[in-house]
């Protein structure tokens, strides 16, 4: 979630694909390894055979922008005859006009539905781009739409103010904006004559560092600082955090600290607030040095300069494990691959599913129309927002609040190891976005695959008085198809899975691996976490992931059901001897008011999205439940100043809004510098409208407090840092949807105790690859 504020991403980023080795590599690993089983018909195996294809109904409305559309937008917004003034990024200055990105514009619902339902034309394209304005007279950042693509006569640029709520539009003050190459090159020579100033000191604090400038080859520290960087944007400011540098330097910081001002774009008044080393505070370099002179300064620990602890690699020297050496257990599609793919269009369909993908330099992977068994259940599925926000005794953990999409969390999600991050055999997407003039690929960087539950969906034995205890058995295969990206943000990678069950019900996931933001150790500051090294903390964060799921359950009317279980005193008068007694029952009612709220106490209550006109064969409203999962969180503070009034959509379990074209999501992306005057405040969104039978907008977090631990080192592990929600149908059909599959056994045994088996034709010779007999699927059972 955050970069050395050097990395000016919209110029720097690249592909990272060209590291990873090629999927052909494994797969001829995968093919050996059955080949080894004898079987002469695998050489084109359906294990690593490309998904089949299908068309999509519609052509793709929500699409990012083809290369040609993105040269033509940035074409057109150099053109002098836009009159925007634009400066060749590469070479731009704080007091030019320059372009931060581009992407698609999200395509309003108004505008799909007729499409998708009515026939309507595909709805037109549009670009936004965010430009930095440095050369007005009140430099800003202005974001802008320009649209109908692809570009002629009839495109326009117009300022994009419409989706934002907090009263400047698009545009963002300058000292709030995105602080990119630019503005940390115009902060480095005063960093340098402070550091220069005082390199004796850090070099008899820190093992001889000293830091003369981000180009000086003589500087062996490294800085960073986090965000935000103003509250209002009338100032801003950086919180310098100095450490070892290398591929781990989050892991190696120093208890150096150096805080200065950096309002507006003329660097010449740009000055010292003062420094915090040894949990104290010097405002001036004088003070600094009189404090050293004394001989107050010191560090109890030194921070270790070789960070190989913190590799993800082998380490030989943890032992070695009984049998390890051999393959571990995989997810194969050993049946050949069950879903089908419009590539061109991002368009699936799986045991019923139907979705159409996209995606978004902030927000990743995006879903639209998501229905089953040709049901609209979800018109959007997308995340809108990683947030994490530390405590420390120090101005680094105290004042961090990430926002990831201001950090472009889409562009960060790279290529996945066959294998290893999705299973062998997984089809691999590209992800692409505009960079500059031309279009930027991540290969790979998205995989889809189905996967074995290893649990079955549904079984049940019937008891019976015979010889095998049960008259009939019946067991349902569980799996489900996965689309997974991991986009690494600064430290953290966040893996984002959304899996589609068999029997209609929809799960969100989101794990976190990757660095700890840690802080120097203080042994006395044991409340904000654990030692985790000699000279580190591993600091006390939470992760707060913020998700959009515009239901459209059988059509935009719908309502929010909850169904709270109270505990009633009543009586019953077959039951004289009891008088009262407790027992519970179901409070059931309609949210009526857009609201944010918290899950139930002891989770004692259920919230269903129905269709208020729409029954199933047994007269029940059709609908679907959101059913908490995993580490379902809000943040812990409510109040900070860090995070005050940008940060809402963070503050409670779950929200649900009137849907709109001018709310689309839940965050801005240059929110994070503006946190008690921000240019998009999710609370503005409840504004008492109604939301029982209209077009509603369910938003809910995913999570972690994150408790921090020695196994974090070196990396937070995947295991213990997830979160996760469902969405299972509730009386939305007239029973379970697992009686169409043929993925099940069905065991008889008569009264006479013979047994009957039926497979439906579904064994594990159905791919070309014989492993085994079916009979041996019920162990003992299959033998008798
Ligand atoms: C596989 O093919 C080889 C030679 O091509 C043959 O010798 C062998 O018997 C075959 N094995 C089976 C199980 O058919
Ligand atoms: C265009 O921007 C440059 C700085 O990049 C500035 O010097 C110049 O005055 C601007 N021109 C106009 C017409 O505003
Ligand atoms: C270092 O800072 C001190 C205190 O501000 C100042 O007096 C001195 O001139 C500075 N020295 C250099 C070389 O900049
Ligand atoms: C930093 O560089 C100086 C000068 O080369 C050297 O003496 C010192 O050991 C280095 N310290 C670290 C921590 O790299
Ligand atoms: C993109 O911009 C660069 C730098 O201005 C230029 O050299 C290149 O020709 C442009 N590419 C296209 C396709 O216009
Ligand atoms: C993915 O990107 C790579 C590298 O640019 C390219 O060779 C490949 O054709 C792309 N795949 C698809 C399906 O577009
Ligand atoms: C039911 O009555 C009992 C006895 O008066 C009381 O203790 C209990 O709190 C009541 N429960 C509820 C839910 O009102
Ligand atoms: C989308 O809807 C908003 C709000 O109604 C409107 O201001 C905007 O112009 C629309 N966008 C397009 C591309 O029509
Ligand atoms: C449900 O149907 C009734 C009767 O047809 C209609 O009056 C009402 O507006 C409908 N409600 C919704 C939310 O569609
Ligand atoms: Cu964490």
């Amino acid at each position: 979630m955050h970069f050395p504020t050097f990395t000016y991403l919209a110029l720097t980023s690249v592909a990272i694909s060209s590291a990873v080795p090629p999927l052909g590599y494994d797969r001829r690993v995968l093919r050996d390894i059955f080949d080894k089983r004898e079987n002469n018909e695998t050489t084109s195996s359906c294990l690593t055979e490309a998904a089949l294809t299908t068309k999509a109904p519609k052509i793709n409305p929500w699409a990012g922008l083809a290369p040609e559309e993105n040269l033509a937008v940035w074409n057109l917004l150099h053109d002098p005859a836009s009159g925007l003034n634009l400066t060749d990024p590469t070479e731009a200055k704080l007091t030019d006009n320059y372009v931060f990105w581009v992407d698609a514009l999200h395509t309003n619902k108004s505008d799909v539905l007729p499409y998708l339902d009515e026939g309507a034309p595909k709805p037109s394209k549009y670009a936004r781009a965010i430009i930095f304005e440095g050369g007005k007279a009140e430099p800003d950042s202005q974001e802008y739409m320009i649209g109908p693509l692809p570009v002629s006569a009839e495109t326009t640029i117009e300022k994009l103010d419409y989706m934002y709520n907090g009263g400047s539009g698009g545009s963002v003050p300058f000292n709030a904006r995105y602080f990119d190459g630019p503005r940390s090159t115009a902060t480095d020579p005063l960093i340098a004559s402070i550091m220069s100033n005082i390199s004796d000191i850090t070099a008899a604090l820190f093992q001889g560092a000293a830091y003369y400038g981000s180009t000086d080859e003589r500087s062996n520290l490294t800085l960073t600082s986090g965000t935000p960087l103003s509250f209002d944007g009338t100032s801003a400011f950086r919180s310098i955090m100095f450490r070892f540098p290398g591929p781990a330097s989050y892991m190696t910081p120093l208890d150096f600290f150096l805080l200065i001002d950096c309002t507006g774009t003329d660097a010449s008044l740009y000055f010292l607030k003062g420094f915090v080393t040894n949990e104290k505070f010097f405002p001036t370099i004088a003070e600094l040095r009189a404090a050293f002179e004394a001989g107050e300064l010191a560090m109890e620990y030194d921070q270790t300069l070789d960070a190989d602890w913190a590799l993800v690699d082998y380490k030989p020297e943890l032992g070695v494990r009984d049998l390890e050496e051999r393959l571990a257990p995989s997810t194969l599609e050993i049946g050949g691959k069950r879903y089908k793919l419009d590539e061109e269009n991002r368009y699936v369909e799986y045991m019923g599913w139907s979705f159409y993908l996209t995606f978004s330099r902030t927000l990743g992977i995006m879903f639209y129309d998501i229905k089953f068994k040709g049901e609209r259940i979800l018109y959007e599925l997308s995340m809108q927002e990683a947030t994490a926000q530390y405590g420390g005794n120090q101005p680094k953990a105290a004042n961090t609040v990430y926002h990831d999409t201001y950090y472009q969390l889409g562009t960060e999600m790279g290529s996945l190891l066959e294998g290893f991050d999705c299973p062998w055999g997984s089809t691999f997407w590209n992800i692409t976005y505009s960079s500059y003039n031309t279009t930027e690929v991540n290969t790979n960087s998205i995989c889809i695959f189905e996967t074995d539950m290893n649990f079955p969906l549904a079984r049940h034995r019937t008891g019976a008085s015979n010889d095998y205890g049960f008259s009939n058995l019946g067991s349902v295969k569980g799996a489900a198809l996965i689309v997974r990206a991991i986009a690494t943000v600064g430290n953290y990678d966040y893996m984002f899975d959304y899996s589609f069950h068999m029997d209609g019900s929809l799960e969100v996931i989101v794990r976190a691996s990757g660095y700890l933001q840690s802080s120097f150790y203080y042994p006395d500051q044991g409340k904000f976490g654990p030692r985790i090294q000699q000279a580190t903390q591993g600091s006390l964060h939470d992760h707060i992931v913020t998700y959009k799921a515009d239901f459209d359950i059988l059509g935009t009317p719908n309502s929010l059901q909850v169904s709270e279980l109270k505990a009633v005193n009543q009586s019953q008068p077959w039951f004289p001897e009891l008088g009262t007694f407790e027992q519970m029952e179901m409070d059931i009612h309609n949210m009526q008011e857009e609201q944010q709220f918290n899950y139930a106490a002891n989770n004692q209550a259920m919230y269903v999205v129905l269709n208020p006109n729409a029954t199933n064969a047994w007269g029940e409203k059709r609908g679907y439940r959101i059913v908490p999962g995993r580490s379902d969180i809000h943040l812990s503070t409510l109040n900070s100043p860090w995070s005050l009034k940008n940060s809402e959509f963070a503050k409670s379990h779950l929200a649900v809004t009137r849907q709109h074209d001018n709310e689309p999501f839940a965050n801005s992306v240059q929110n994070i510098n503006l946190p008690w005057k921000p240019q998009q405040d999710f609370s503005k969104f409840f504004d008492g409208e109604c939301v029982d039978g209209e077009d509603l907008v369910v938003w809910f977090n995913l999570g972690m407090h994150h408790f921090t631990r020695s196994e974090d080192v070196p990396v937070t592990l995947y295991t213990e840092a997830y979160s996760s929600i469902v969405f299972a149908p509730q009386n939305f059909f007239d029973r379970a949807q697992d009686g169409d599959l043929l993925n099940r056994r069905w065991v008889q045994i008569d009264d006479e105790g013979k047994m009957t088996f039926e497979d439906y034709g579904v064994g594990l010779d159905v791919c070309p690859i014989v492993l085994e007999e079916p009979t041996e699927l019920l162990g003992g059972v299959g033998e008798l």
